[in-house]
């Protein structure tokens, strides 16, 4: 199968448990996105998998005075992602909002295991090009592609392979217009499938 090259990789947003279906901060229709973006991942060469990871007392939980009910608490079956998304290809995994102190919403504040940061890891590996997906947009993806564009990653933004929170009606197209502006590429999955077939093509 055709795939984008080595200095391109797909970073998956969040696509965990509580935020979808049934989920303590479901996220409406997140589960949708689920075949979508199974369909994206075999051409990529990298598939980055970012996690929501918090300590039972998170200081974004309620209880703390918070925003959010409690989510994606480490280990816990809300905190895996999504039984059906295919993991099979994930290359690396970071973490994020492990401190009990303060939220992170971006990937880009994730590190592995291993302690390694997302953005030397990509950089390490000559990756310049990002293909984002997952939850939610008006969040974590918003605030990793903001990051990203910051530390001058080209970002293409997969807008049918994500959805927001919608806290506030209008916040997923808001948080899209900023991304678009802010100089990310907002695209559908169908045209990164065929933008994979005619790059394998060019060699
Ligand atoms: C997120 C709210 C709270 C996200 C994480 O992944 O977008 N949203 N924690
Ligand atoms: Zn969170």
């Amino acid at each position: 199968m055709e795939t984008f090259p080595e200095n391109t990789a797909l970073l998956l947003v969040d696509i965990q448990n509580d935020f979808c279906l049934r989920g303590s901060l479901a996220v409406a229709d997140a589960d949708q996105i689920i075949p979508v973006v199974n369909r994206l991942i075999p051409r990529f060469q990298i598939v980055v998998a970012g996690h929501d990871w918090h300590p039972p007392n998170h200081a974004s939980f309620k209880q703390e005075g918070g925003p959010w009910p409690p989510h994606c608490v480490q280990h816990r079956r809300g905190a895996e992602l999504h039984p059906l998304l295919d993991n099979s290809s994930i290359a690396f995994r970071v973490y994020k909002g492990s401190l009990s102190d303060h939220d992170q919403y971006s990937e880009f504040d994730g590190t592995t295991a291993s302690g390694e940061k997302l953005d030397d890891l990509l950089k390490k590996r000559g990756i310049a090009t990002l293909y984002v997906v997952g939850l939610a947009t008006d969040y974590c993806v918003r605030a990793t592609v903001l990051d990203a564009l910051n530390r001058g990653y080209a970002v293409y933004v997969v807008e049918d392979a994500m959805r927001a929170v919608e806290v506030a009606a209008g916040d997923g197209r808001r948080a899209l217009e900023e991304m678009r502006s802010g100089g990310a590429h907002i695209i559908r999955s169908r045209s990164v499938l065929a933008e994979a077939r005619s790059n394998a093509a060019q060699g």
